[in-house]
């Protein structure tokens, strides 16, 4: 919880002050080369507030110990721990109920657990998925696996120039042989927000089930799995405040039961012999081996934190944050801006800098401190799409704030003076 004095100081309505909110976060208190850190990487991974921090350092000093496995009370405490995050992570996204919370190790994993649970045992040849052309390599690699074992069939949905989904195909794509619509919430590169609800009204219409791919919008804005309409949601801890190495694929309580376990062993059985084993019911099922114990510990934290800051303070922060830096790098020559110019959209910035490389511009831009990603962001064939094969991407969280941007567009422009642009 954001504190001072150990008094909560903002909630759902205030608007968020990321100078009080960057004195929560340790890391971001040093400086590089000298000058202050300016982390424009959040995208890829957030930073970690000190309560997050101490969240599982307490656990390890504290209460260490395998769930699910001790009959003391050491073990006891763990499991209530984690099982009471199972929970809390349930509230977090609207679910009904805690049953559908699958531990995973990353919003990648909870992808293959659909496509390897899900898929394996219910798709056939020739039997449709529909995914976009501004997916992940997350959301697109796992189904290329499936296209090949079994016969499954792939479509996407285009994306308009602005950068949105181009839906007016949709009546086409999506039909009767379609049995799952999967898609990001939030794209990585565009900061794009898809309309989910409408897909998903669209995919049921048809039988299909619905994934979404939430890495990019749980962390930033209040997401209800039951009013948007998903079957399966995904995302990872790590980008929001949380630890590496835990996340969630949430799935509808009566789909899961019906999954395969994707990894097996320990946990996920209720008796073993020699020759055959009986599974538990979800969600343990599709939990093998001991889990990240102190990372979940993190998780509840973390999701304490960004709850006390206030979901919709955060995306309303992030929102102007992006139309800011769009403002700002719209007026350097030579920049080219990707992702929509208006509308509903995240806190993500994806640009070029003609004529200069992205990875020298990233390189350039560490130099002061300032820490932006250049690359293909898991999205080639977006990336494709754009025209390109790389780009900068400066992407912002609740620590963020305007002079973050104002020292990352100095720094452009003093790379734009030393590659002679004018
Ligand atoms: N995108 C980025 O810099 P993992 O790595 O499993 O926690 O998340 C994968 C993932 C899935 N979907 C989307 C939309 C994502 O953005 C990501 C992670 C990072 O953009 C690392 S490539």
């Amino acid at each position: 919880m954001a504190s001072f004095g150990g008094v909560a100081v903002f909630n759902a309505r205030m608007p968020l002050n990321p100078a009080r909110v960057r004195a929560d976060f340790p890391i971001l208190q040093q400086r590089v080369r000298g000058k202050p850190l300016v982390y424009l990487d959040s995208a890829a991974t957030s930073q970690k507030p000190e309560v997050v921090i101490e969240a599982m350092a307490r656990f390890y000093r504290e209460s260490n110990a395998n769930v699910h496995r001790g009959a003391y009370k050491l073990s006891e405490d763990a499991t209530a721990m984690f099982e009471g995050t199972r929970e809390k992570v349930a509230r977090f996204i609207g679910a009904p109920s805690a049953e559908g919370v699958v531990y995973v190790r990353n919003t990648t994993e909870a992808v293959n657990l659909v496509a390897h649970g899900w898929g394996r045992k219910f798709l056939k040849a020739g039997d449709e998925v529909l995914l976009t052309e501004m997916e992940h390599h997350s959301n697109l690699v796992p189904w290329h696996l499936l296209k090949r074992d079994r016969g499954i069939v792939l479509k996407h949905i285009p994306i308009n120039d602005e950068g949105r989904l181009d839906l007016s195909r949709l009546d086409e794509l999506c039909t009767m042989k379609t049995k799952l619509v999967a898609l990001c919430h939030a794209s990585n590169v565009l900061g794009t927000i898809n309309p989910v609800a409408e897909l998903a009204a669209k995919a049921h219409a048809v039988g299909a089930l619905f994934l979404v791919d939430g890495a990019q919008a749980a962390p930033h804005m209040k997401v209800d799995v039951g009013s948007l309409g998903c079957d399966f949601y995904a995302f990872s801890a790590h980008k929001m405040c949380g630890p590496t190495g835990v996340g969630v694929l949430w799935t509808r309580p009566e789909i899961l039961r019906e999954m395969d376990p994707f990894m097996v062993g320990g946990e996920t059985i209720l008796e073993v012999f020699l020759d055959h084993s009986t599974f538990r019911d979800p969600p343990h099922r599709f939990e093998p081996g001991t889990p990240a114990v102190a990372e979940v510990a993190g998780l509840g934290s973390a999701i304490d934190y960004i709850e006390s800051l206030g979901l919709d303070s955060i995306h309303s922060h992030e929102e102007s944050l992006a139309a800011y830096a769009q403002q700002k790098l719209a007026a350097i020559p030579g920049c080219v801006l990707f992702g929509p110019r208006s509308g509903p959209r995240g806190g993500v910035a994806c640009f070029n800098l003609e004529p200069i490389h992205p990875h020298d511009l990233a390189t350039c831009l560490d130099q002061d401190g300032v820490c932006v990603r250049a690359g293909h962001h898991c999205a080639q064939p977006l990336m494709r799409r754009l025209g390109v094969v790389a780009t900068a991407r400066a992407s912002f969280y609740v620590y963020t704030s305007t002079s973050d941007i104002d020292l990352m567009v100095e720094s452009l422009n003093r790379t734009r003076e030393f590659f002679g642009c004018r």
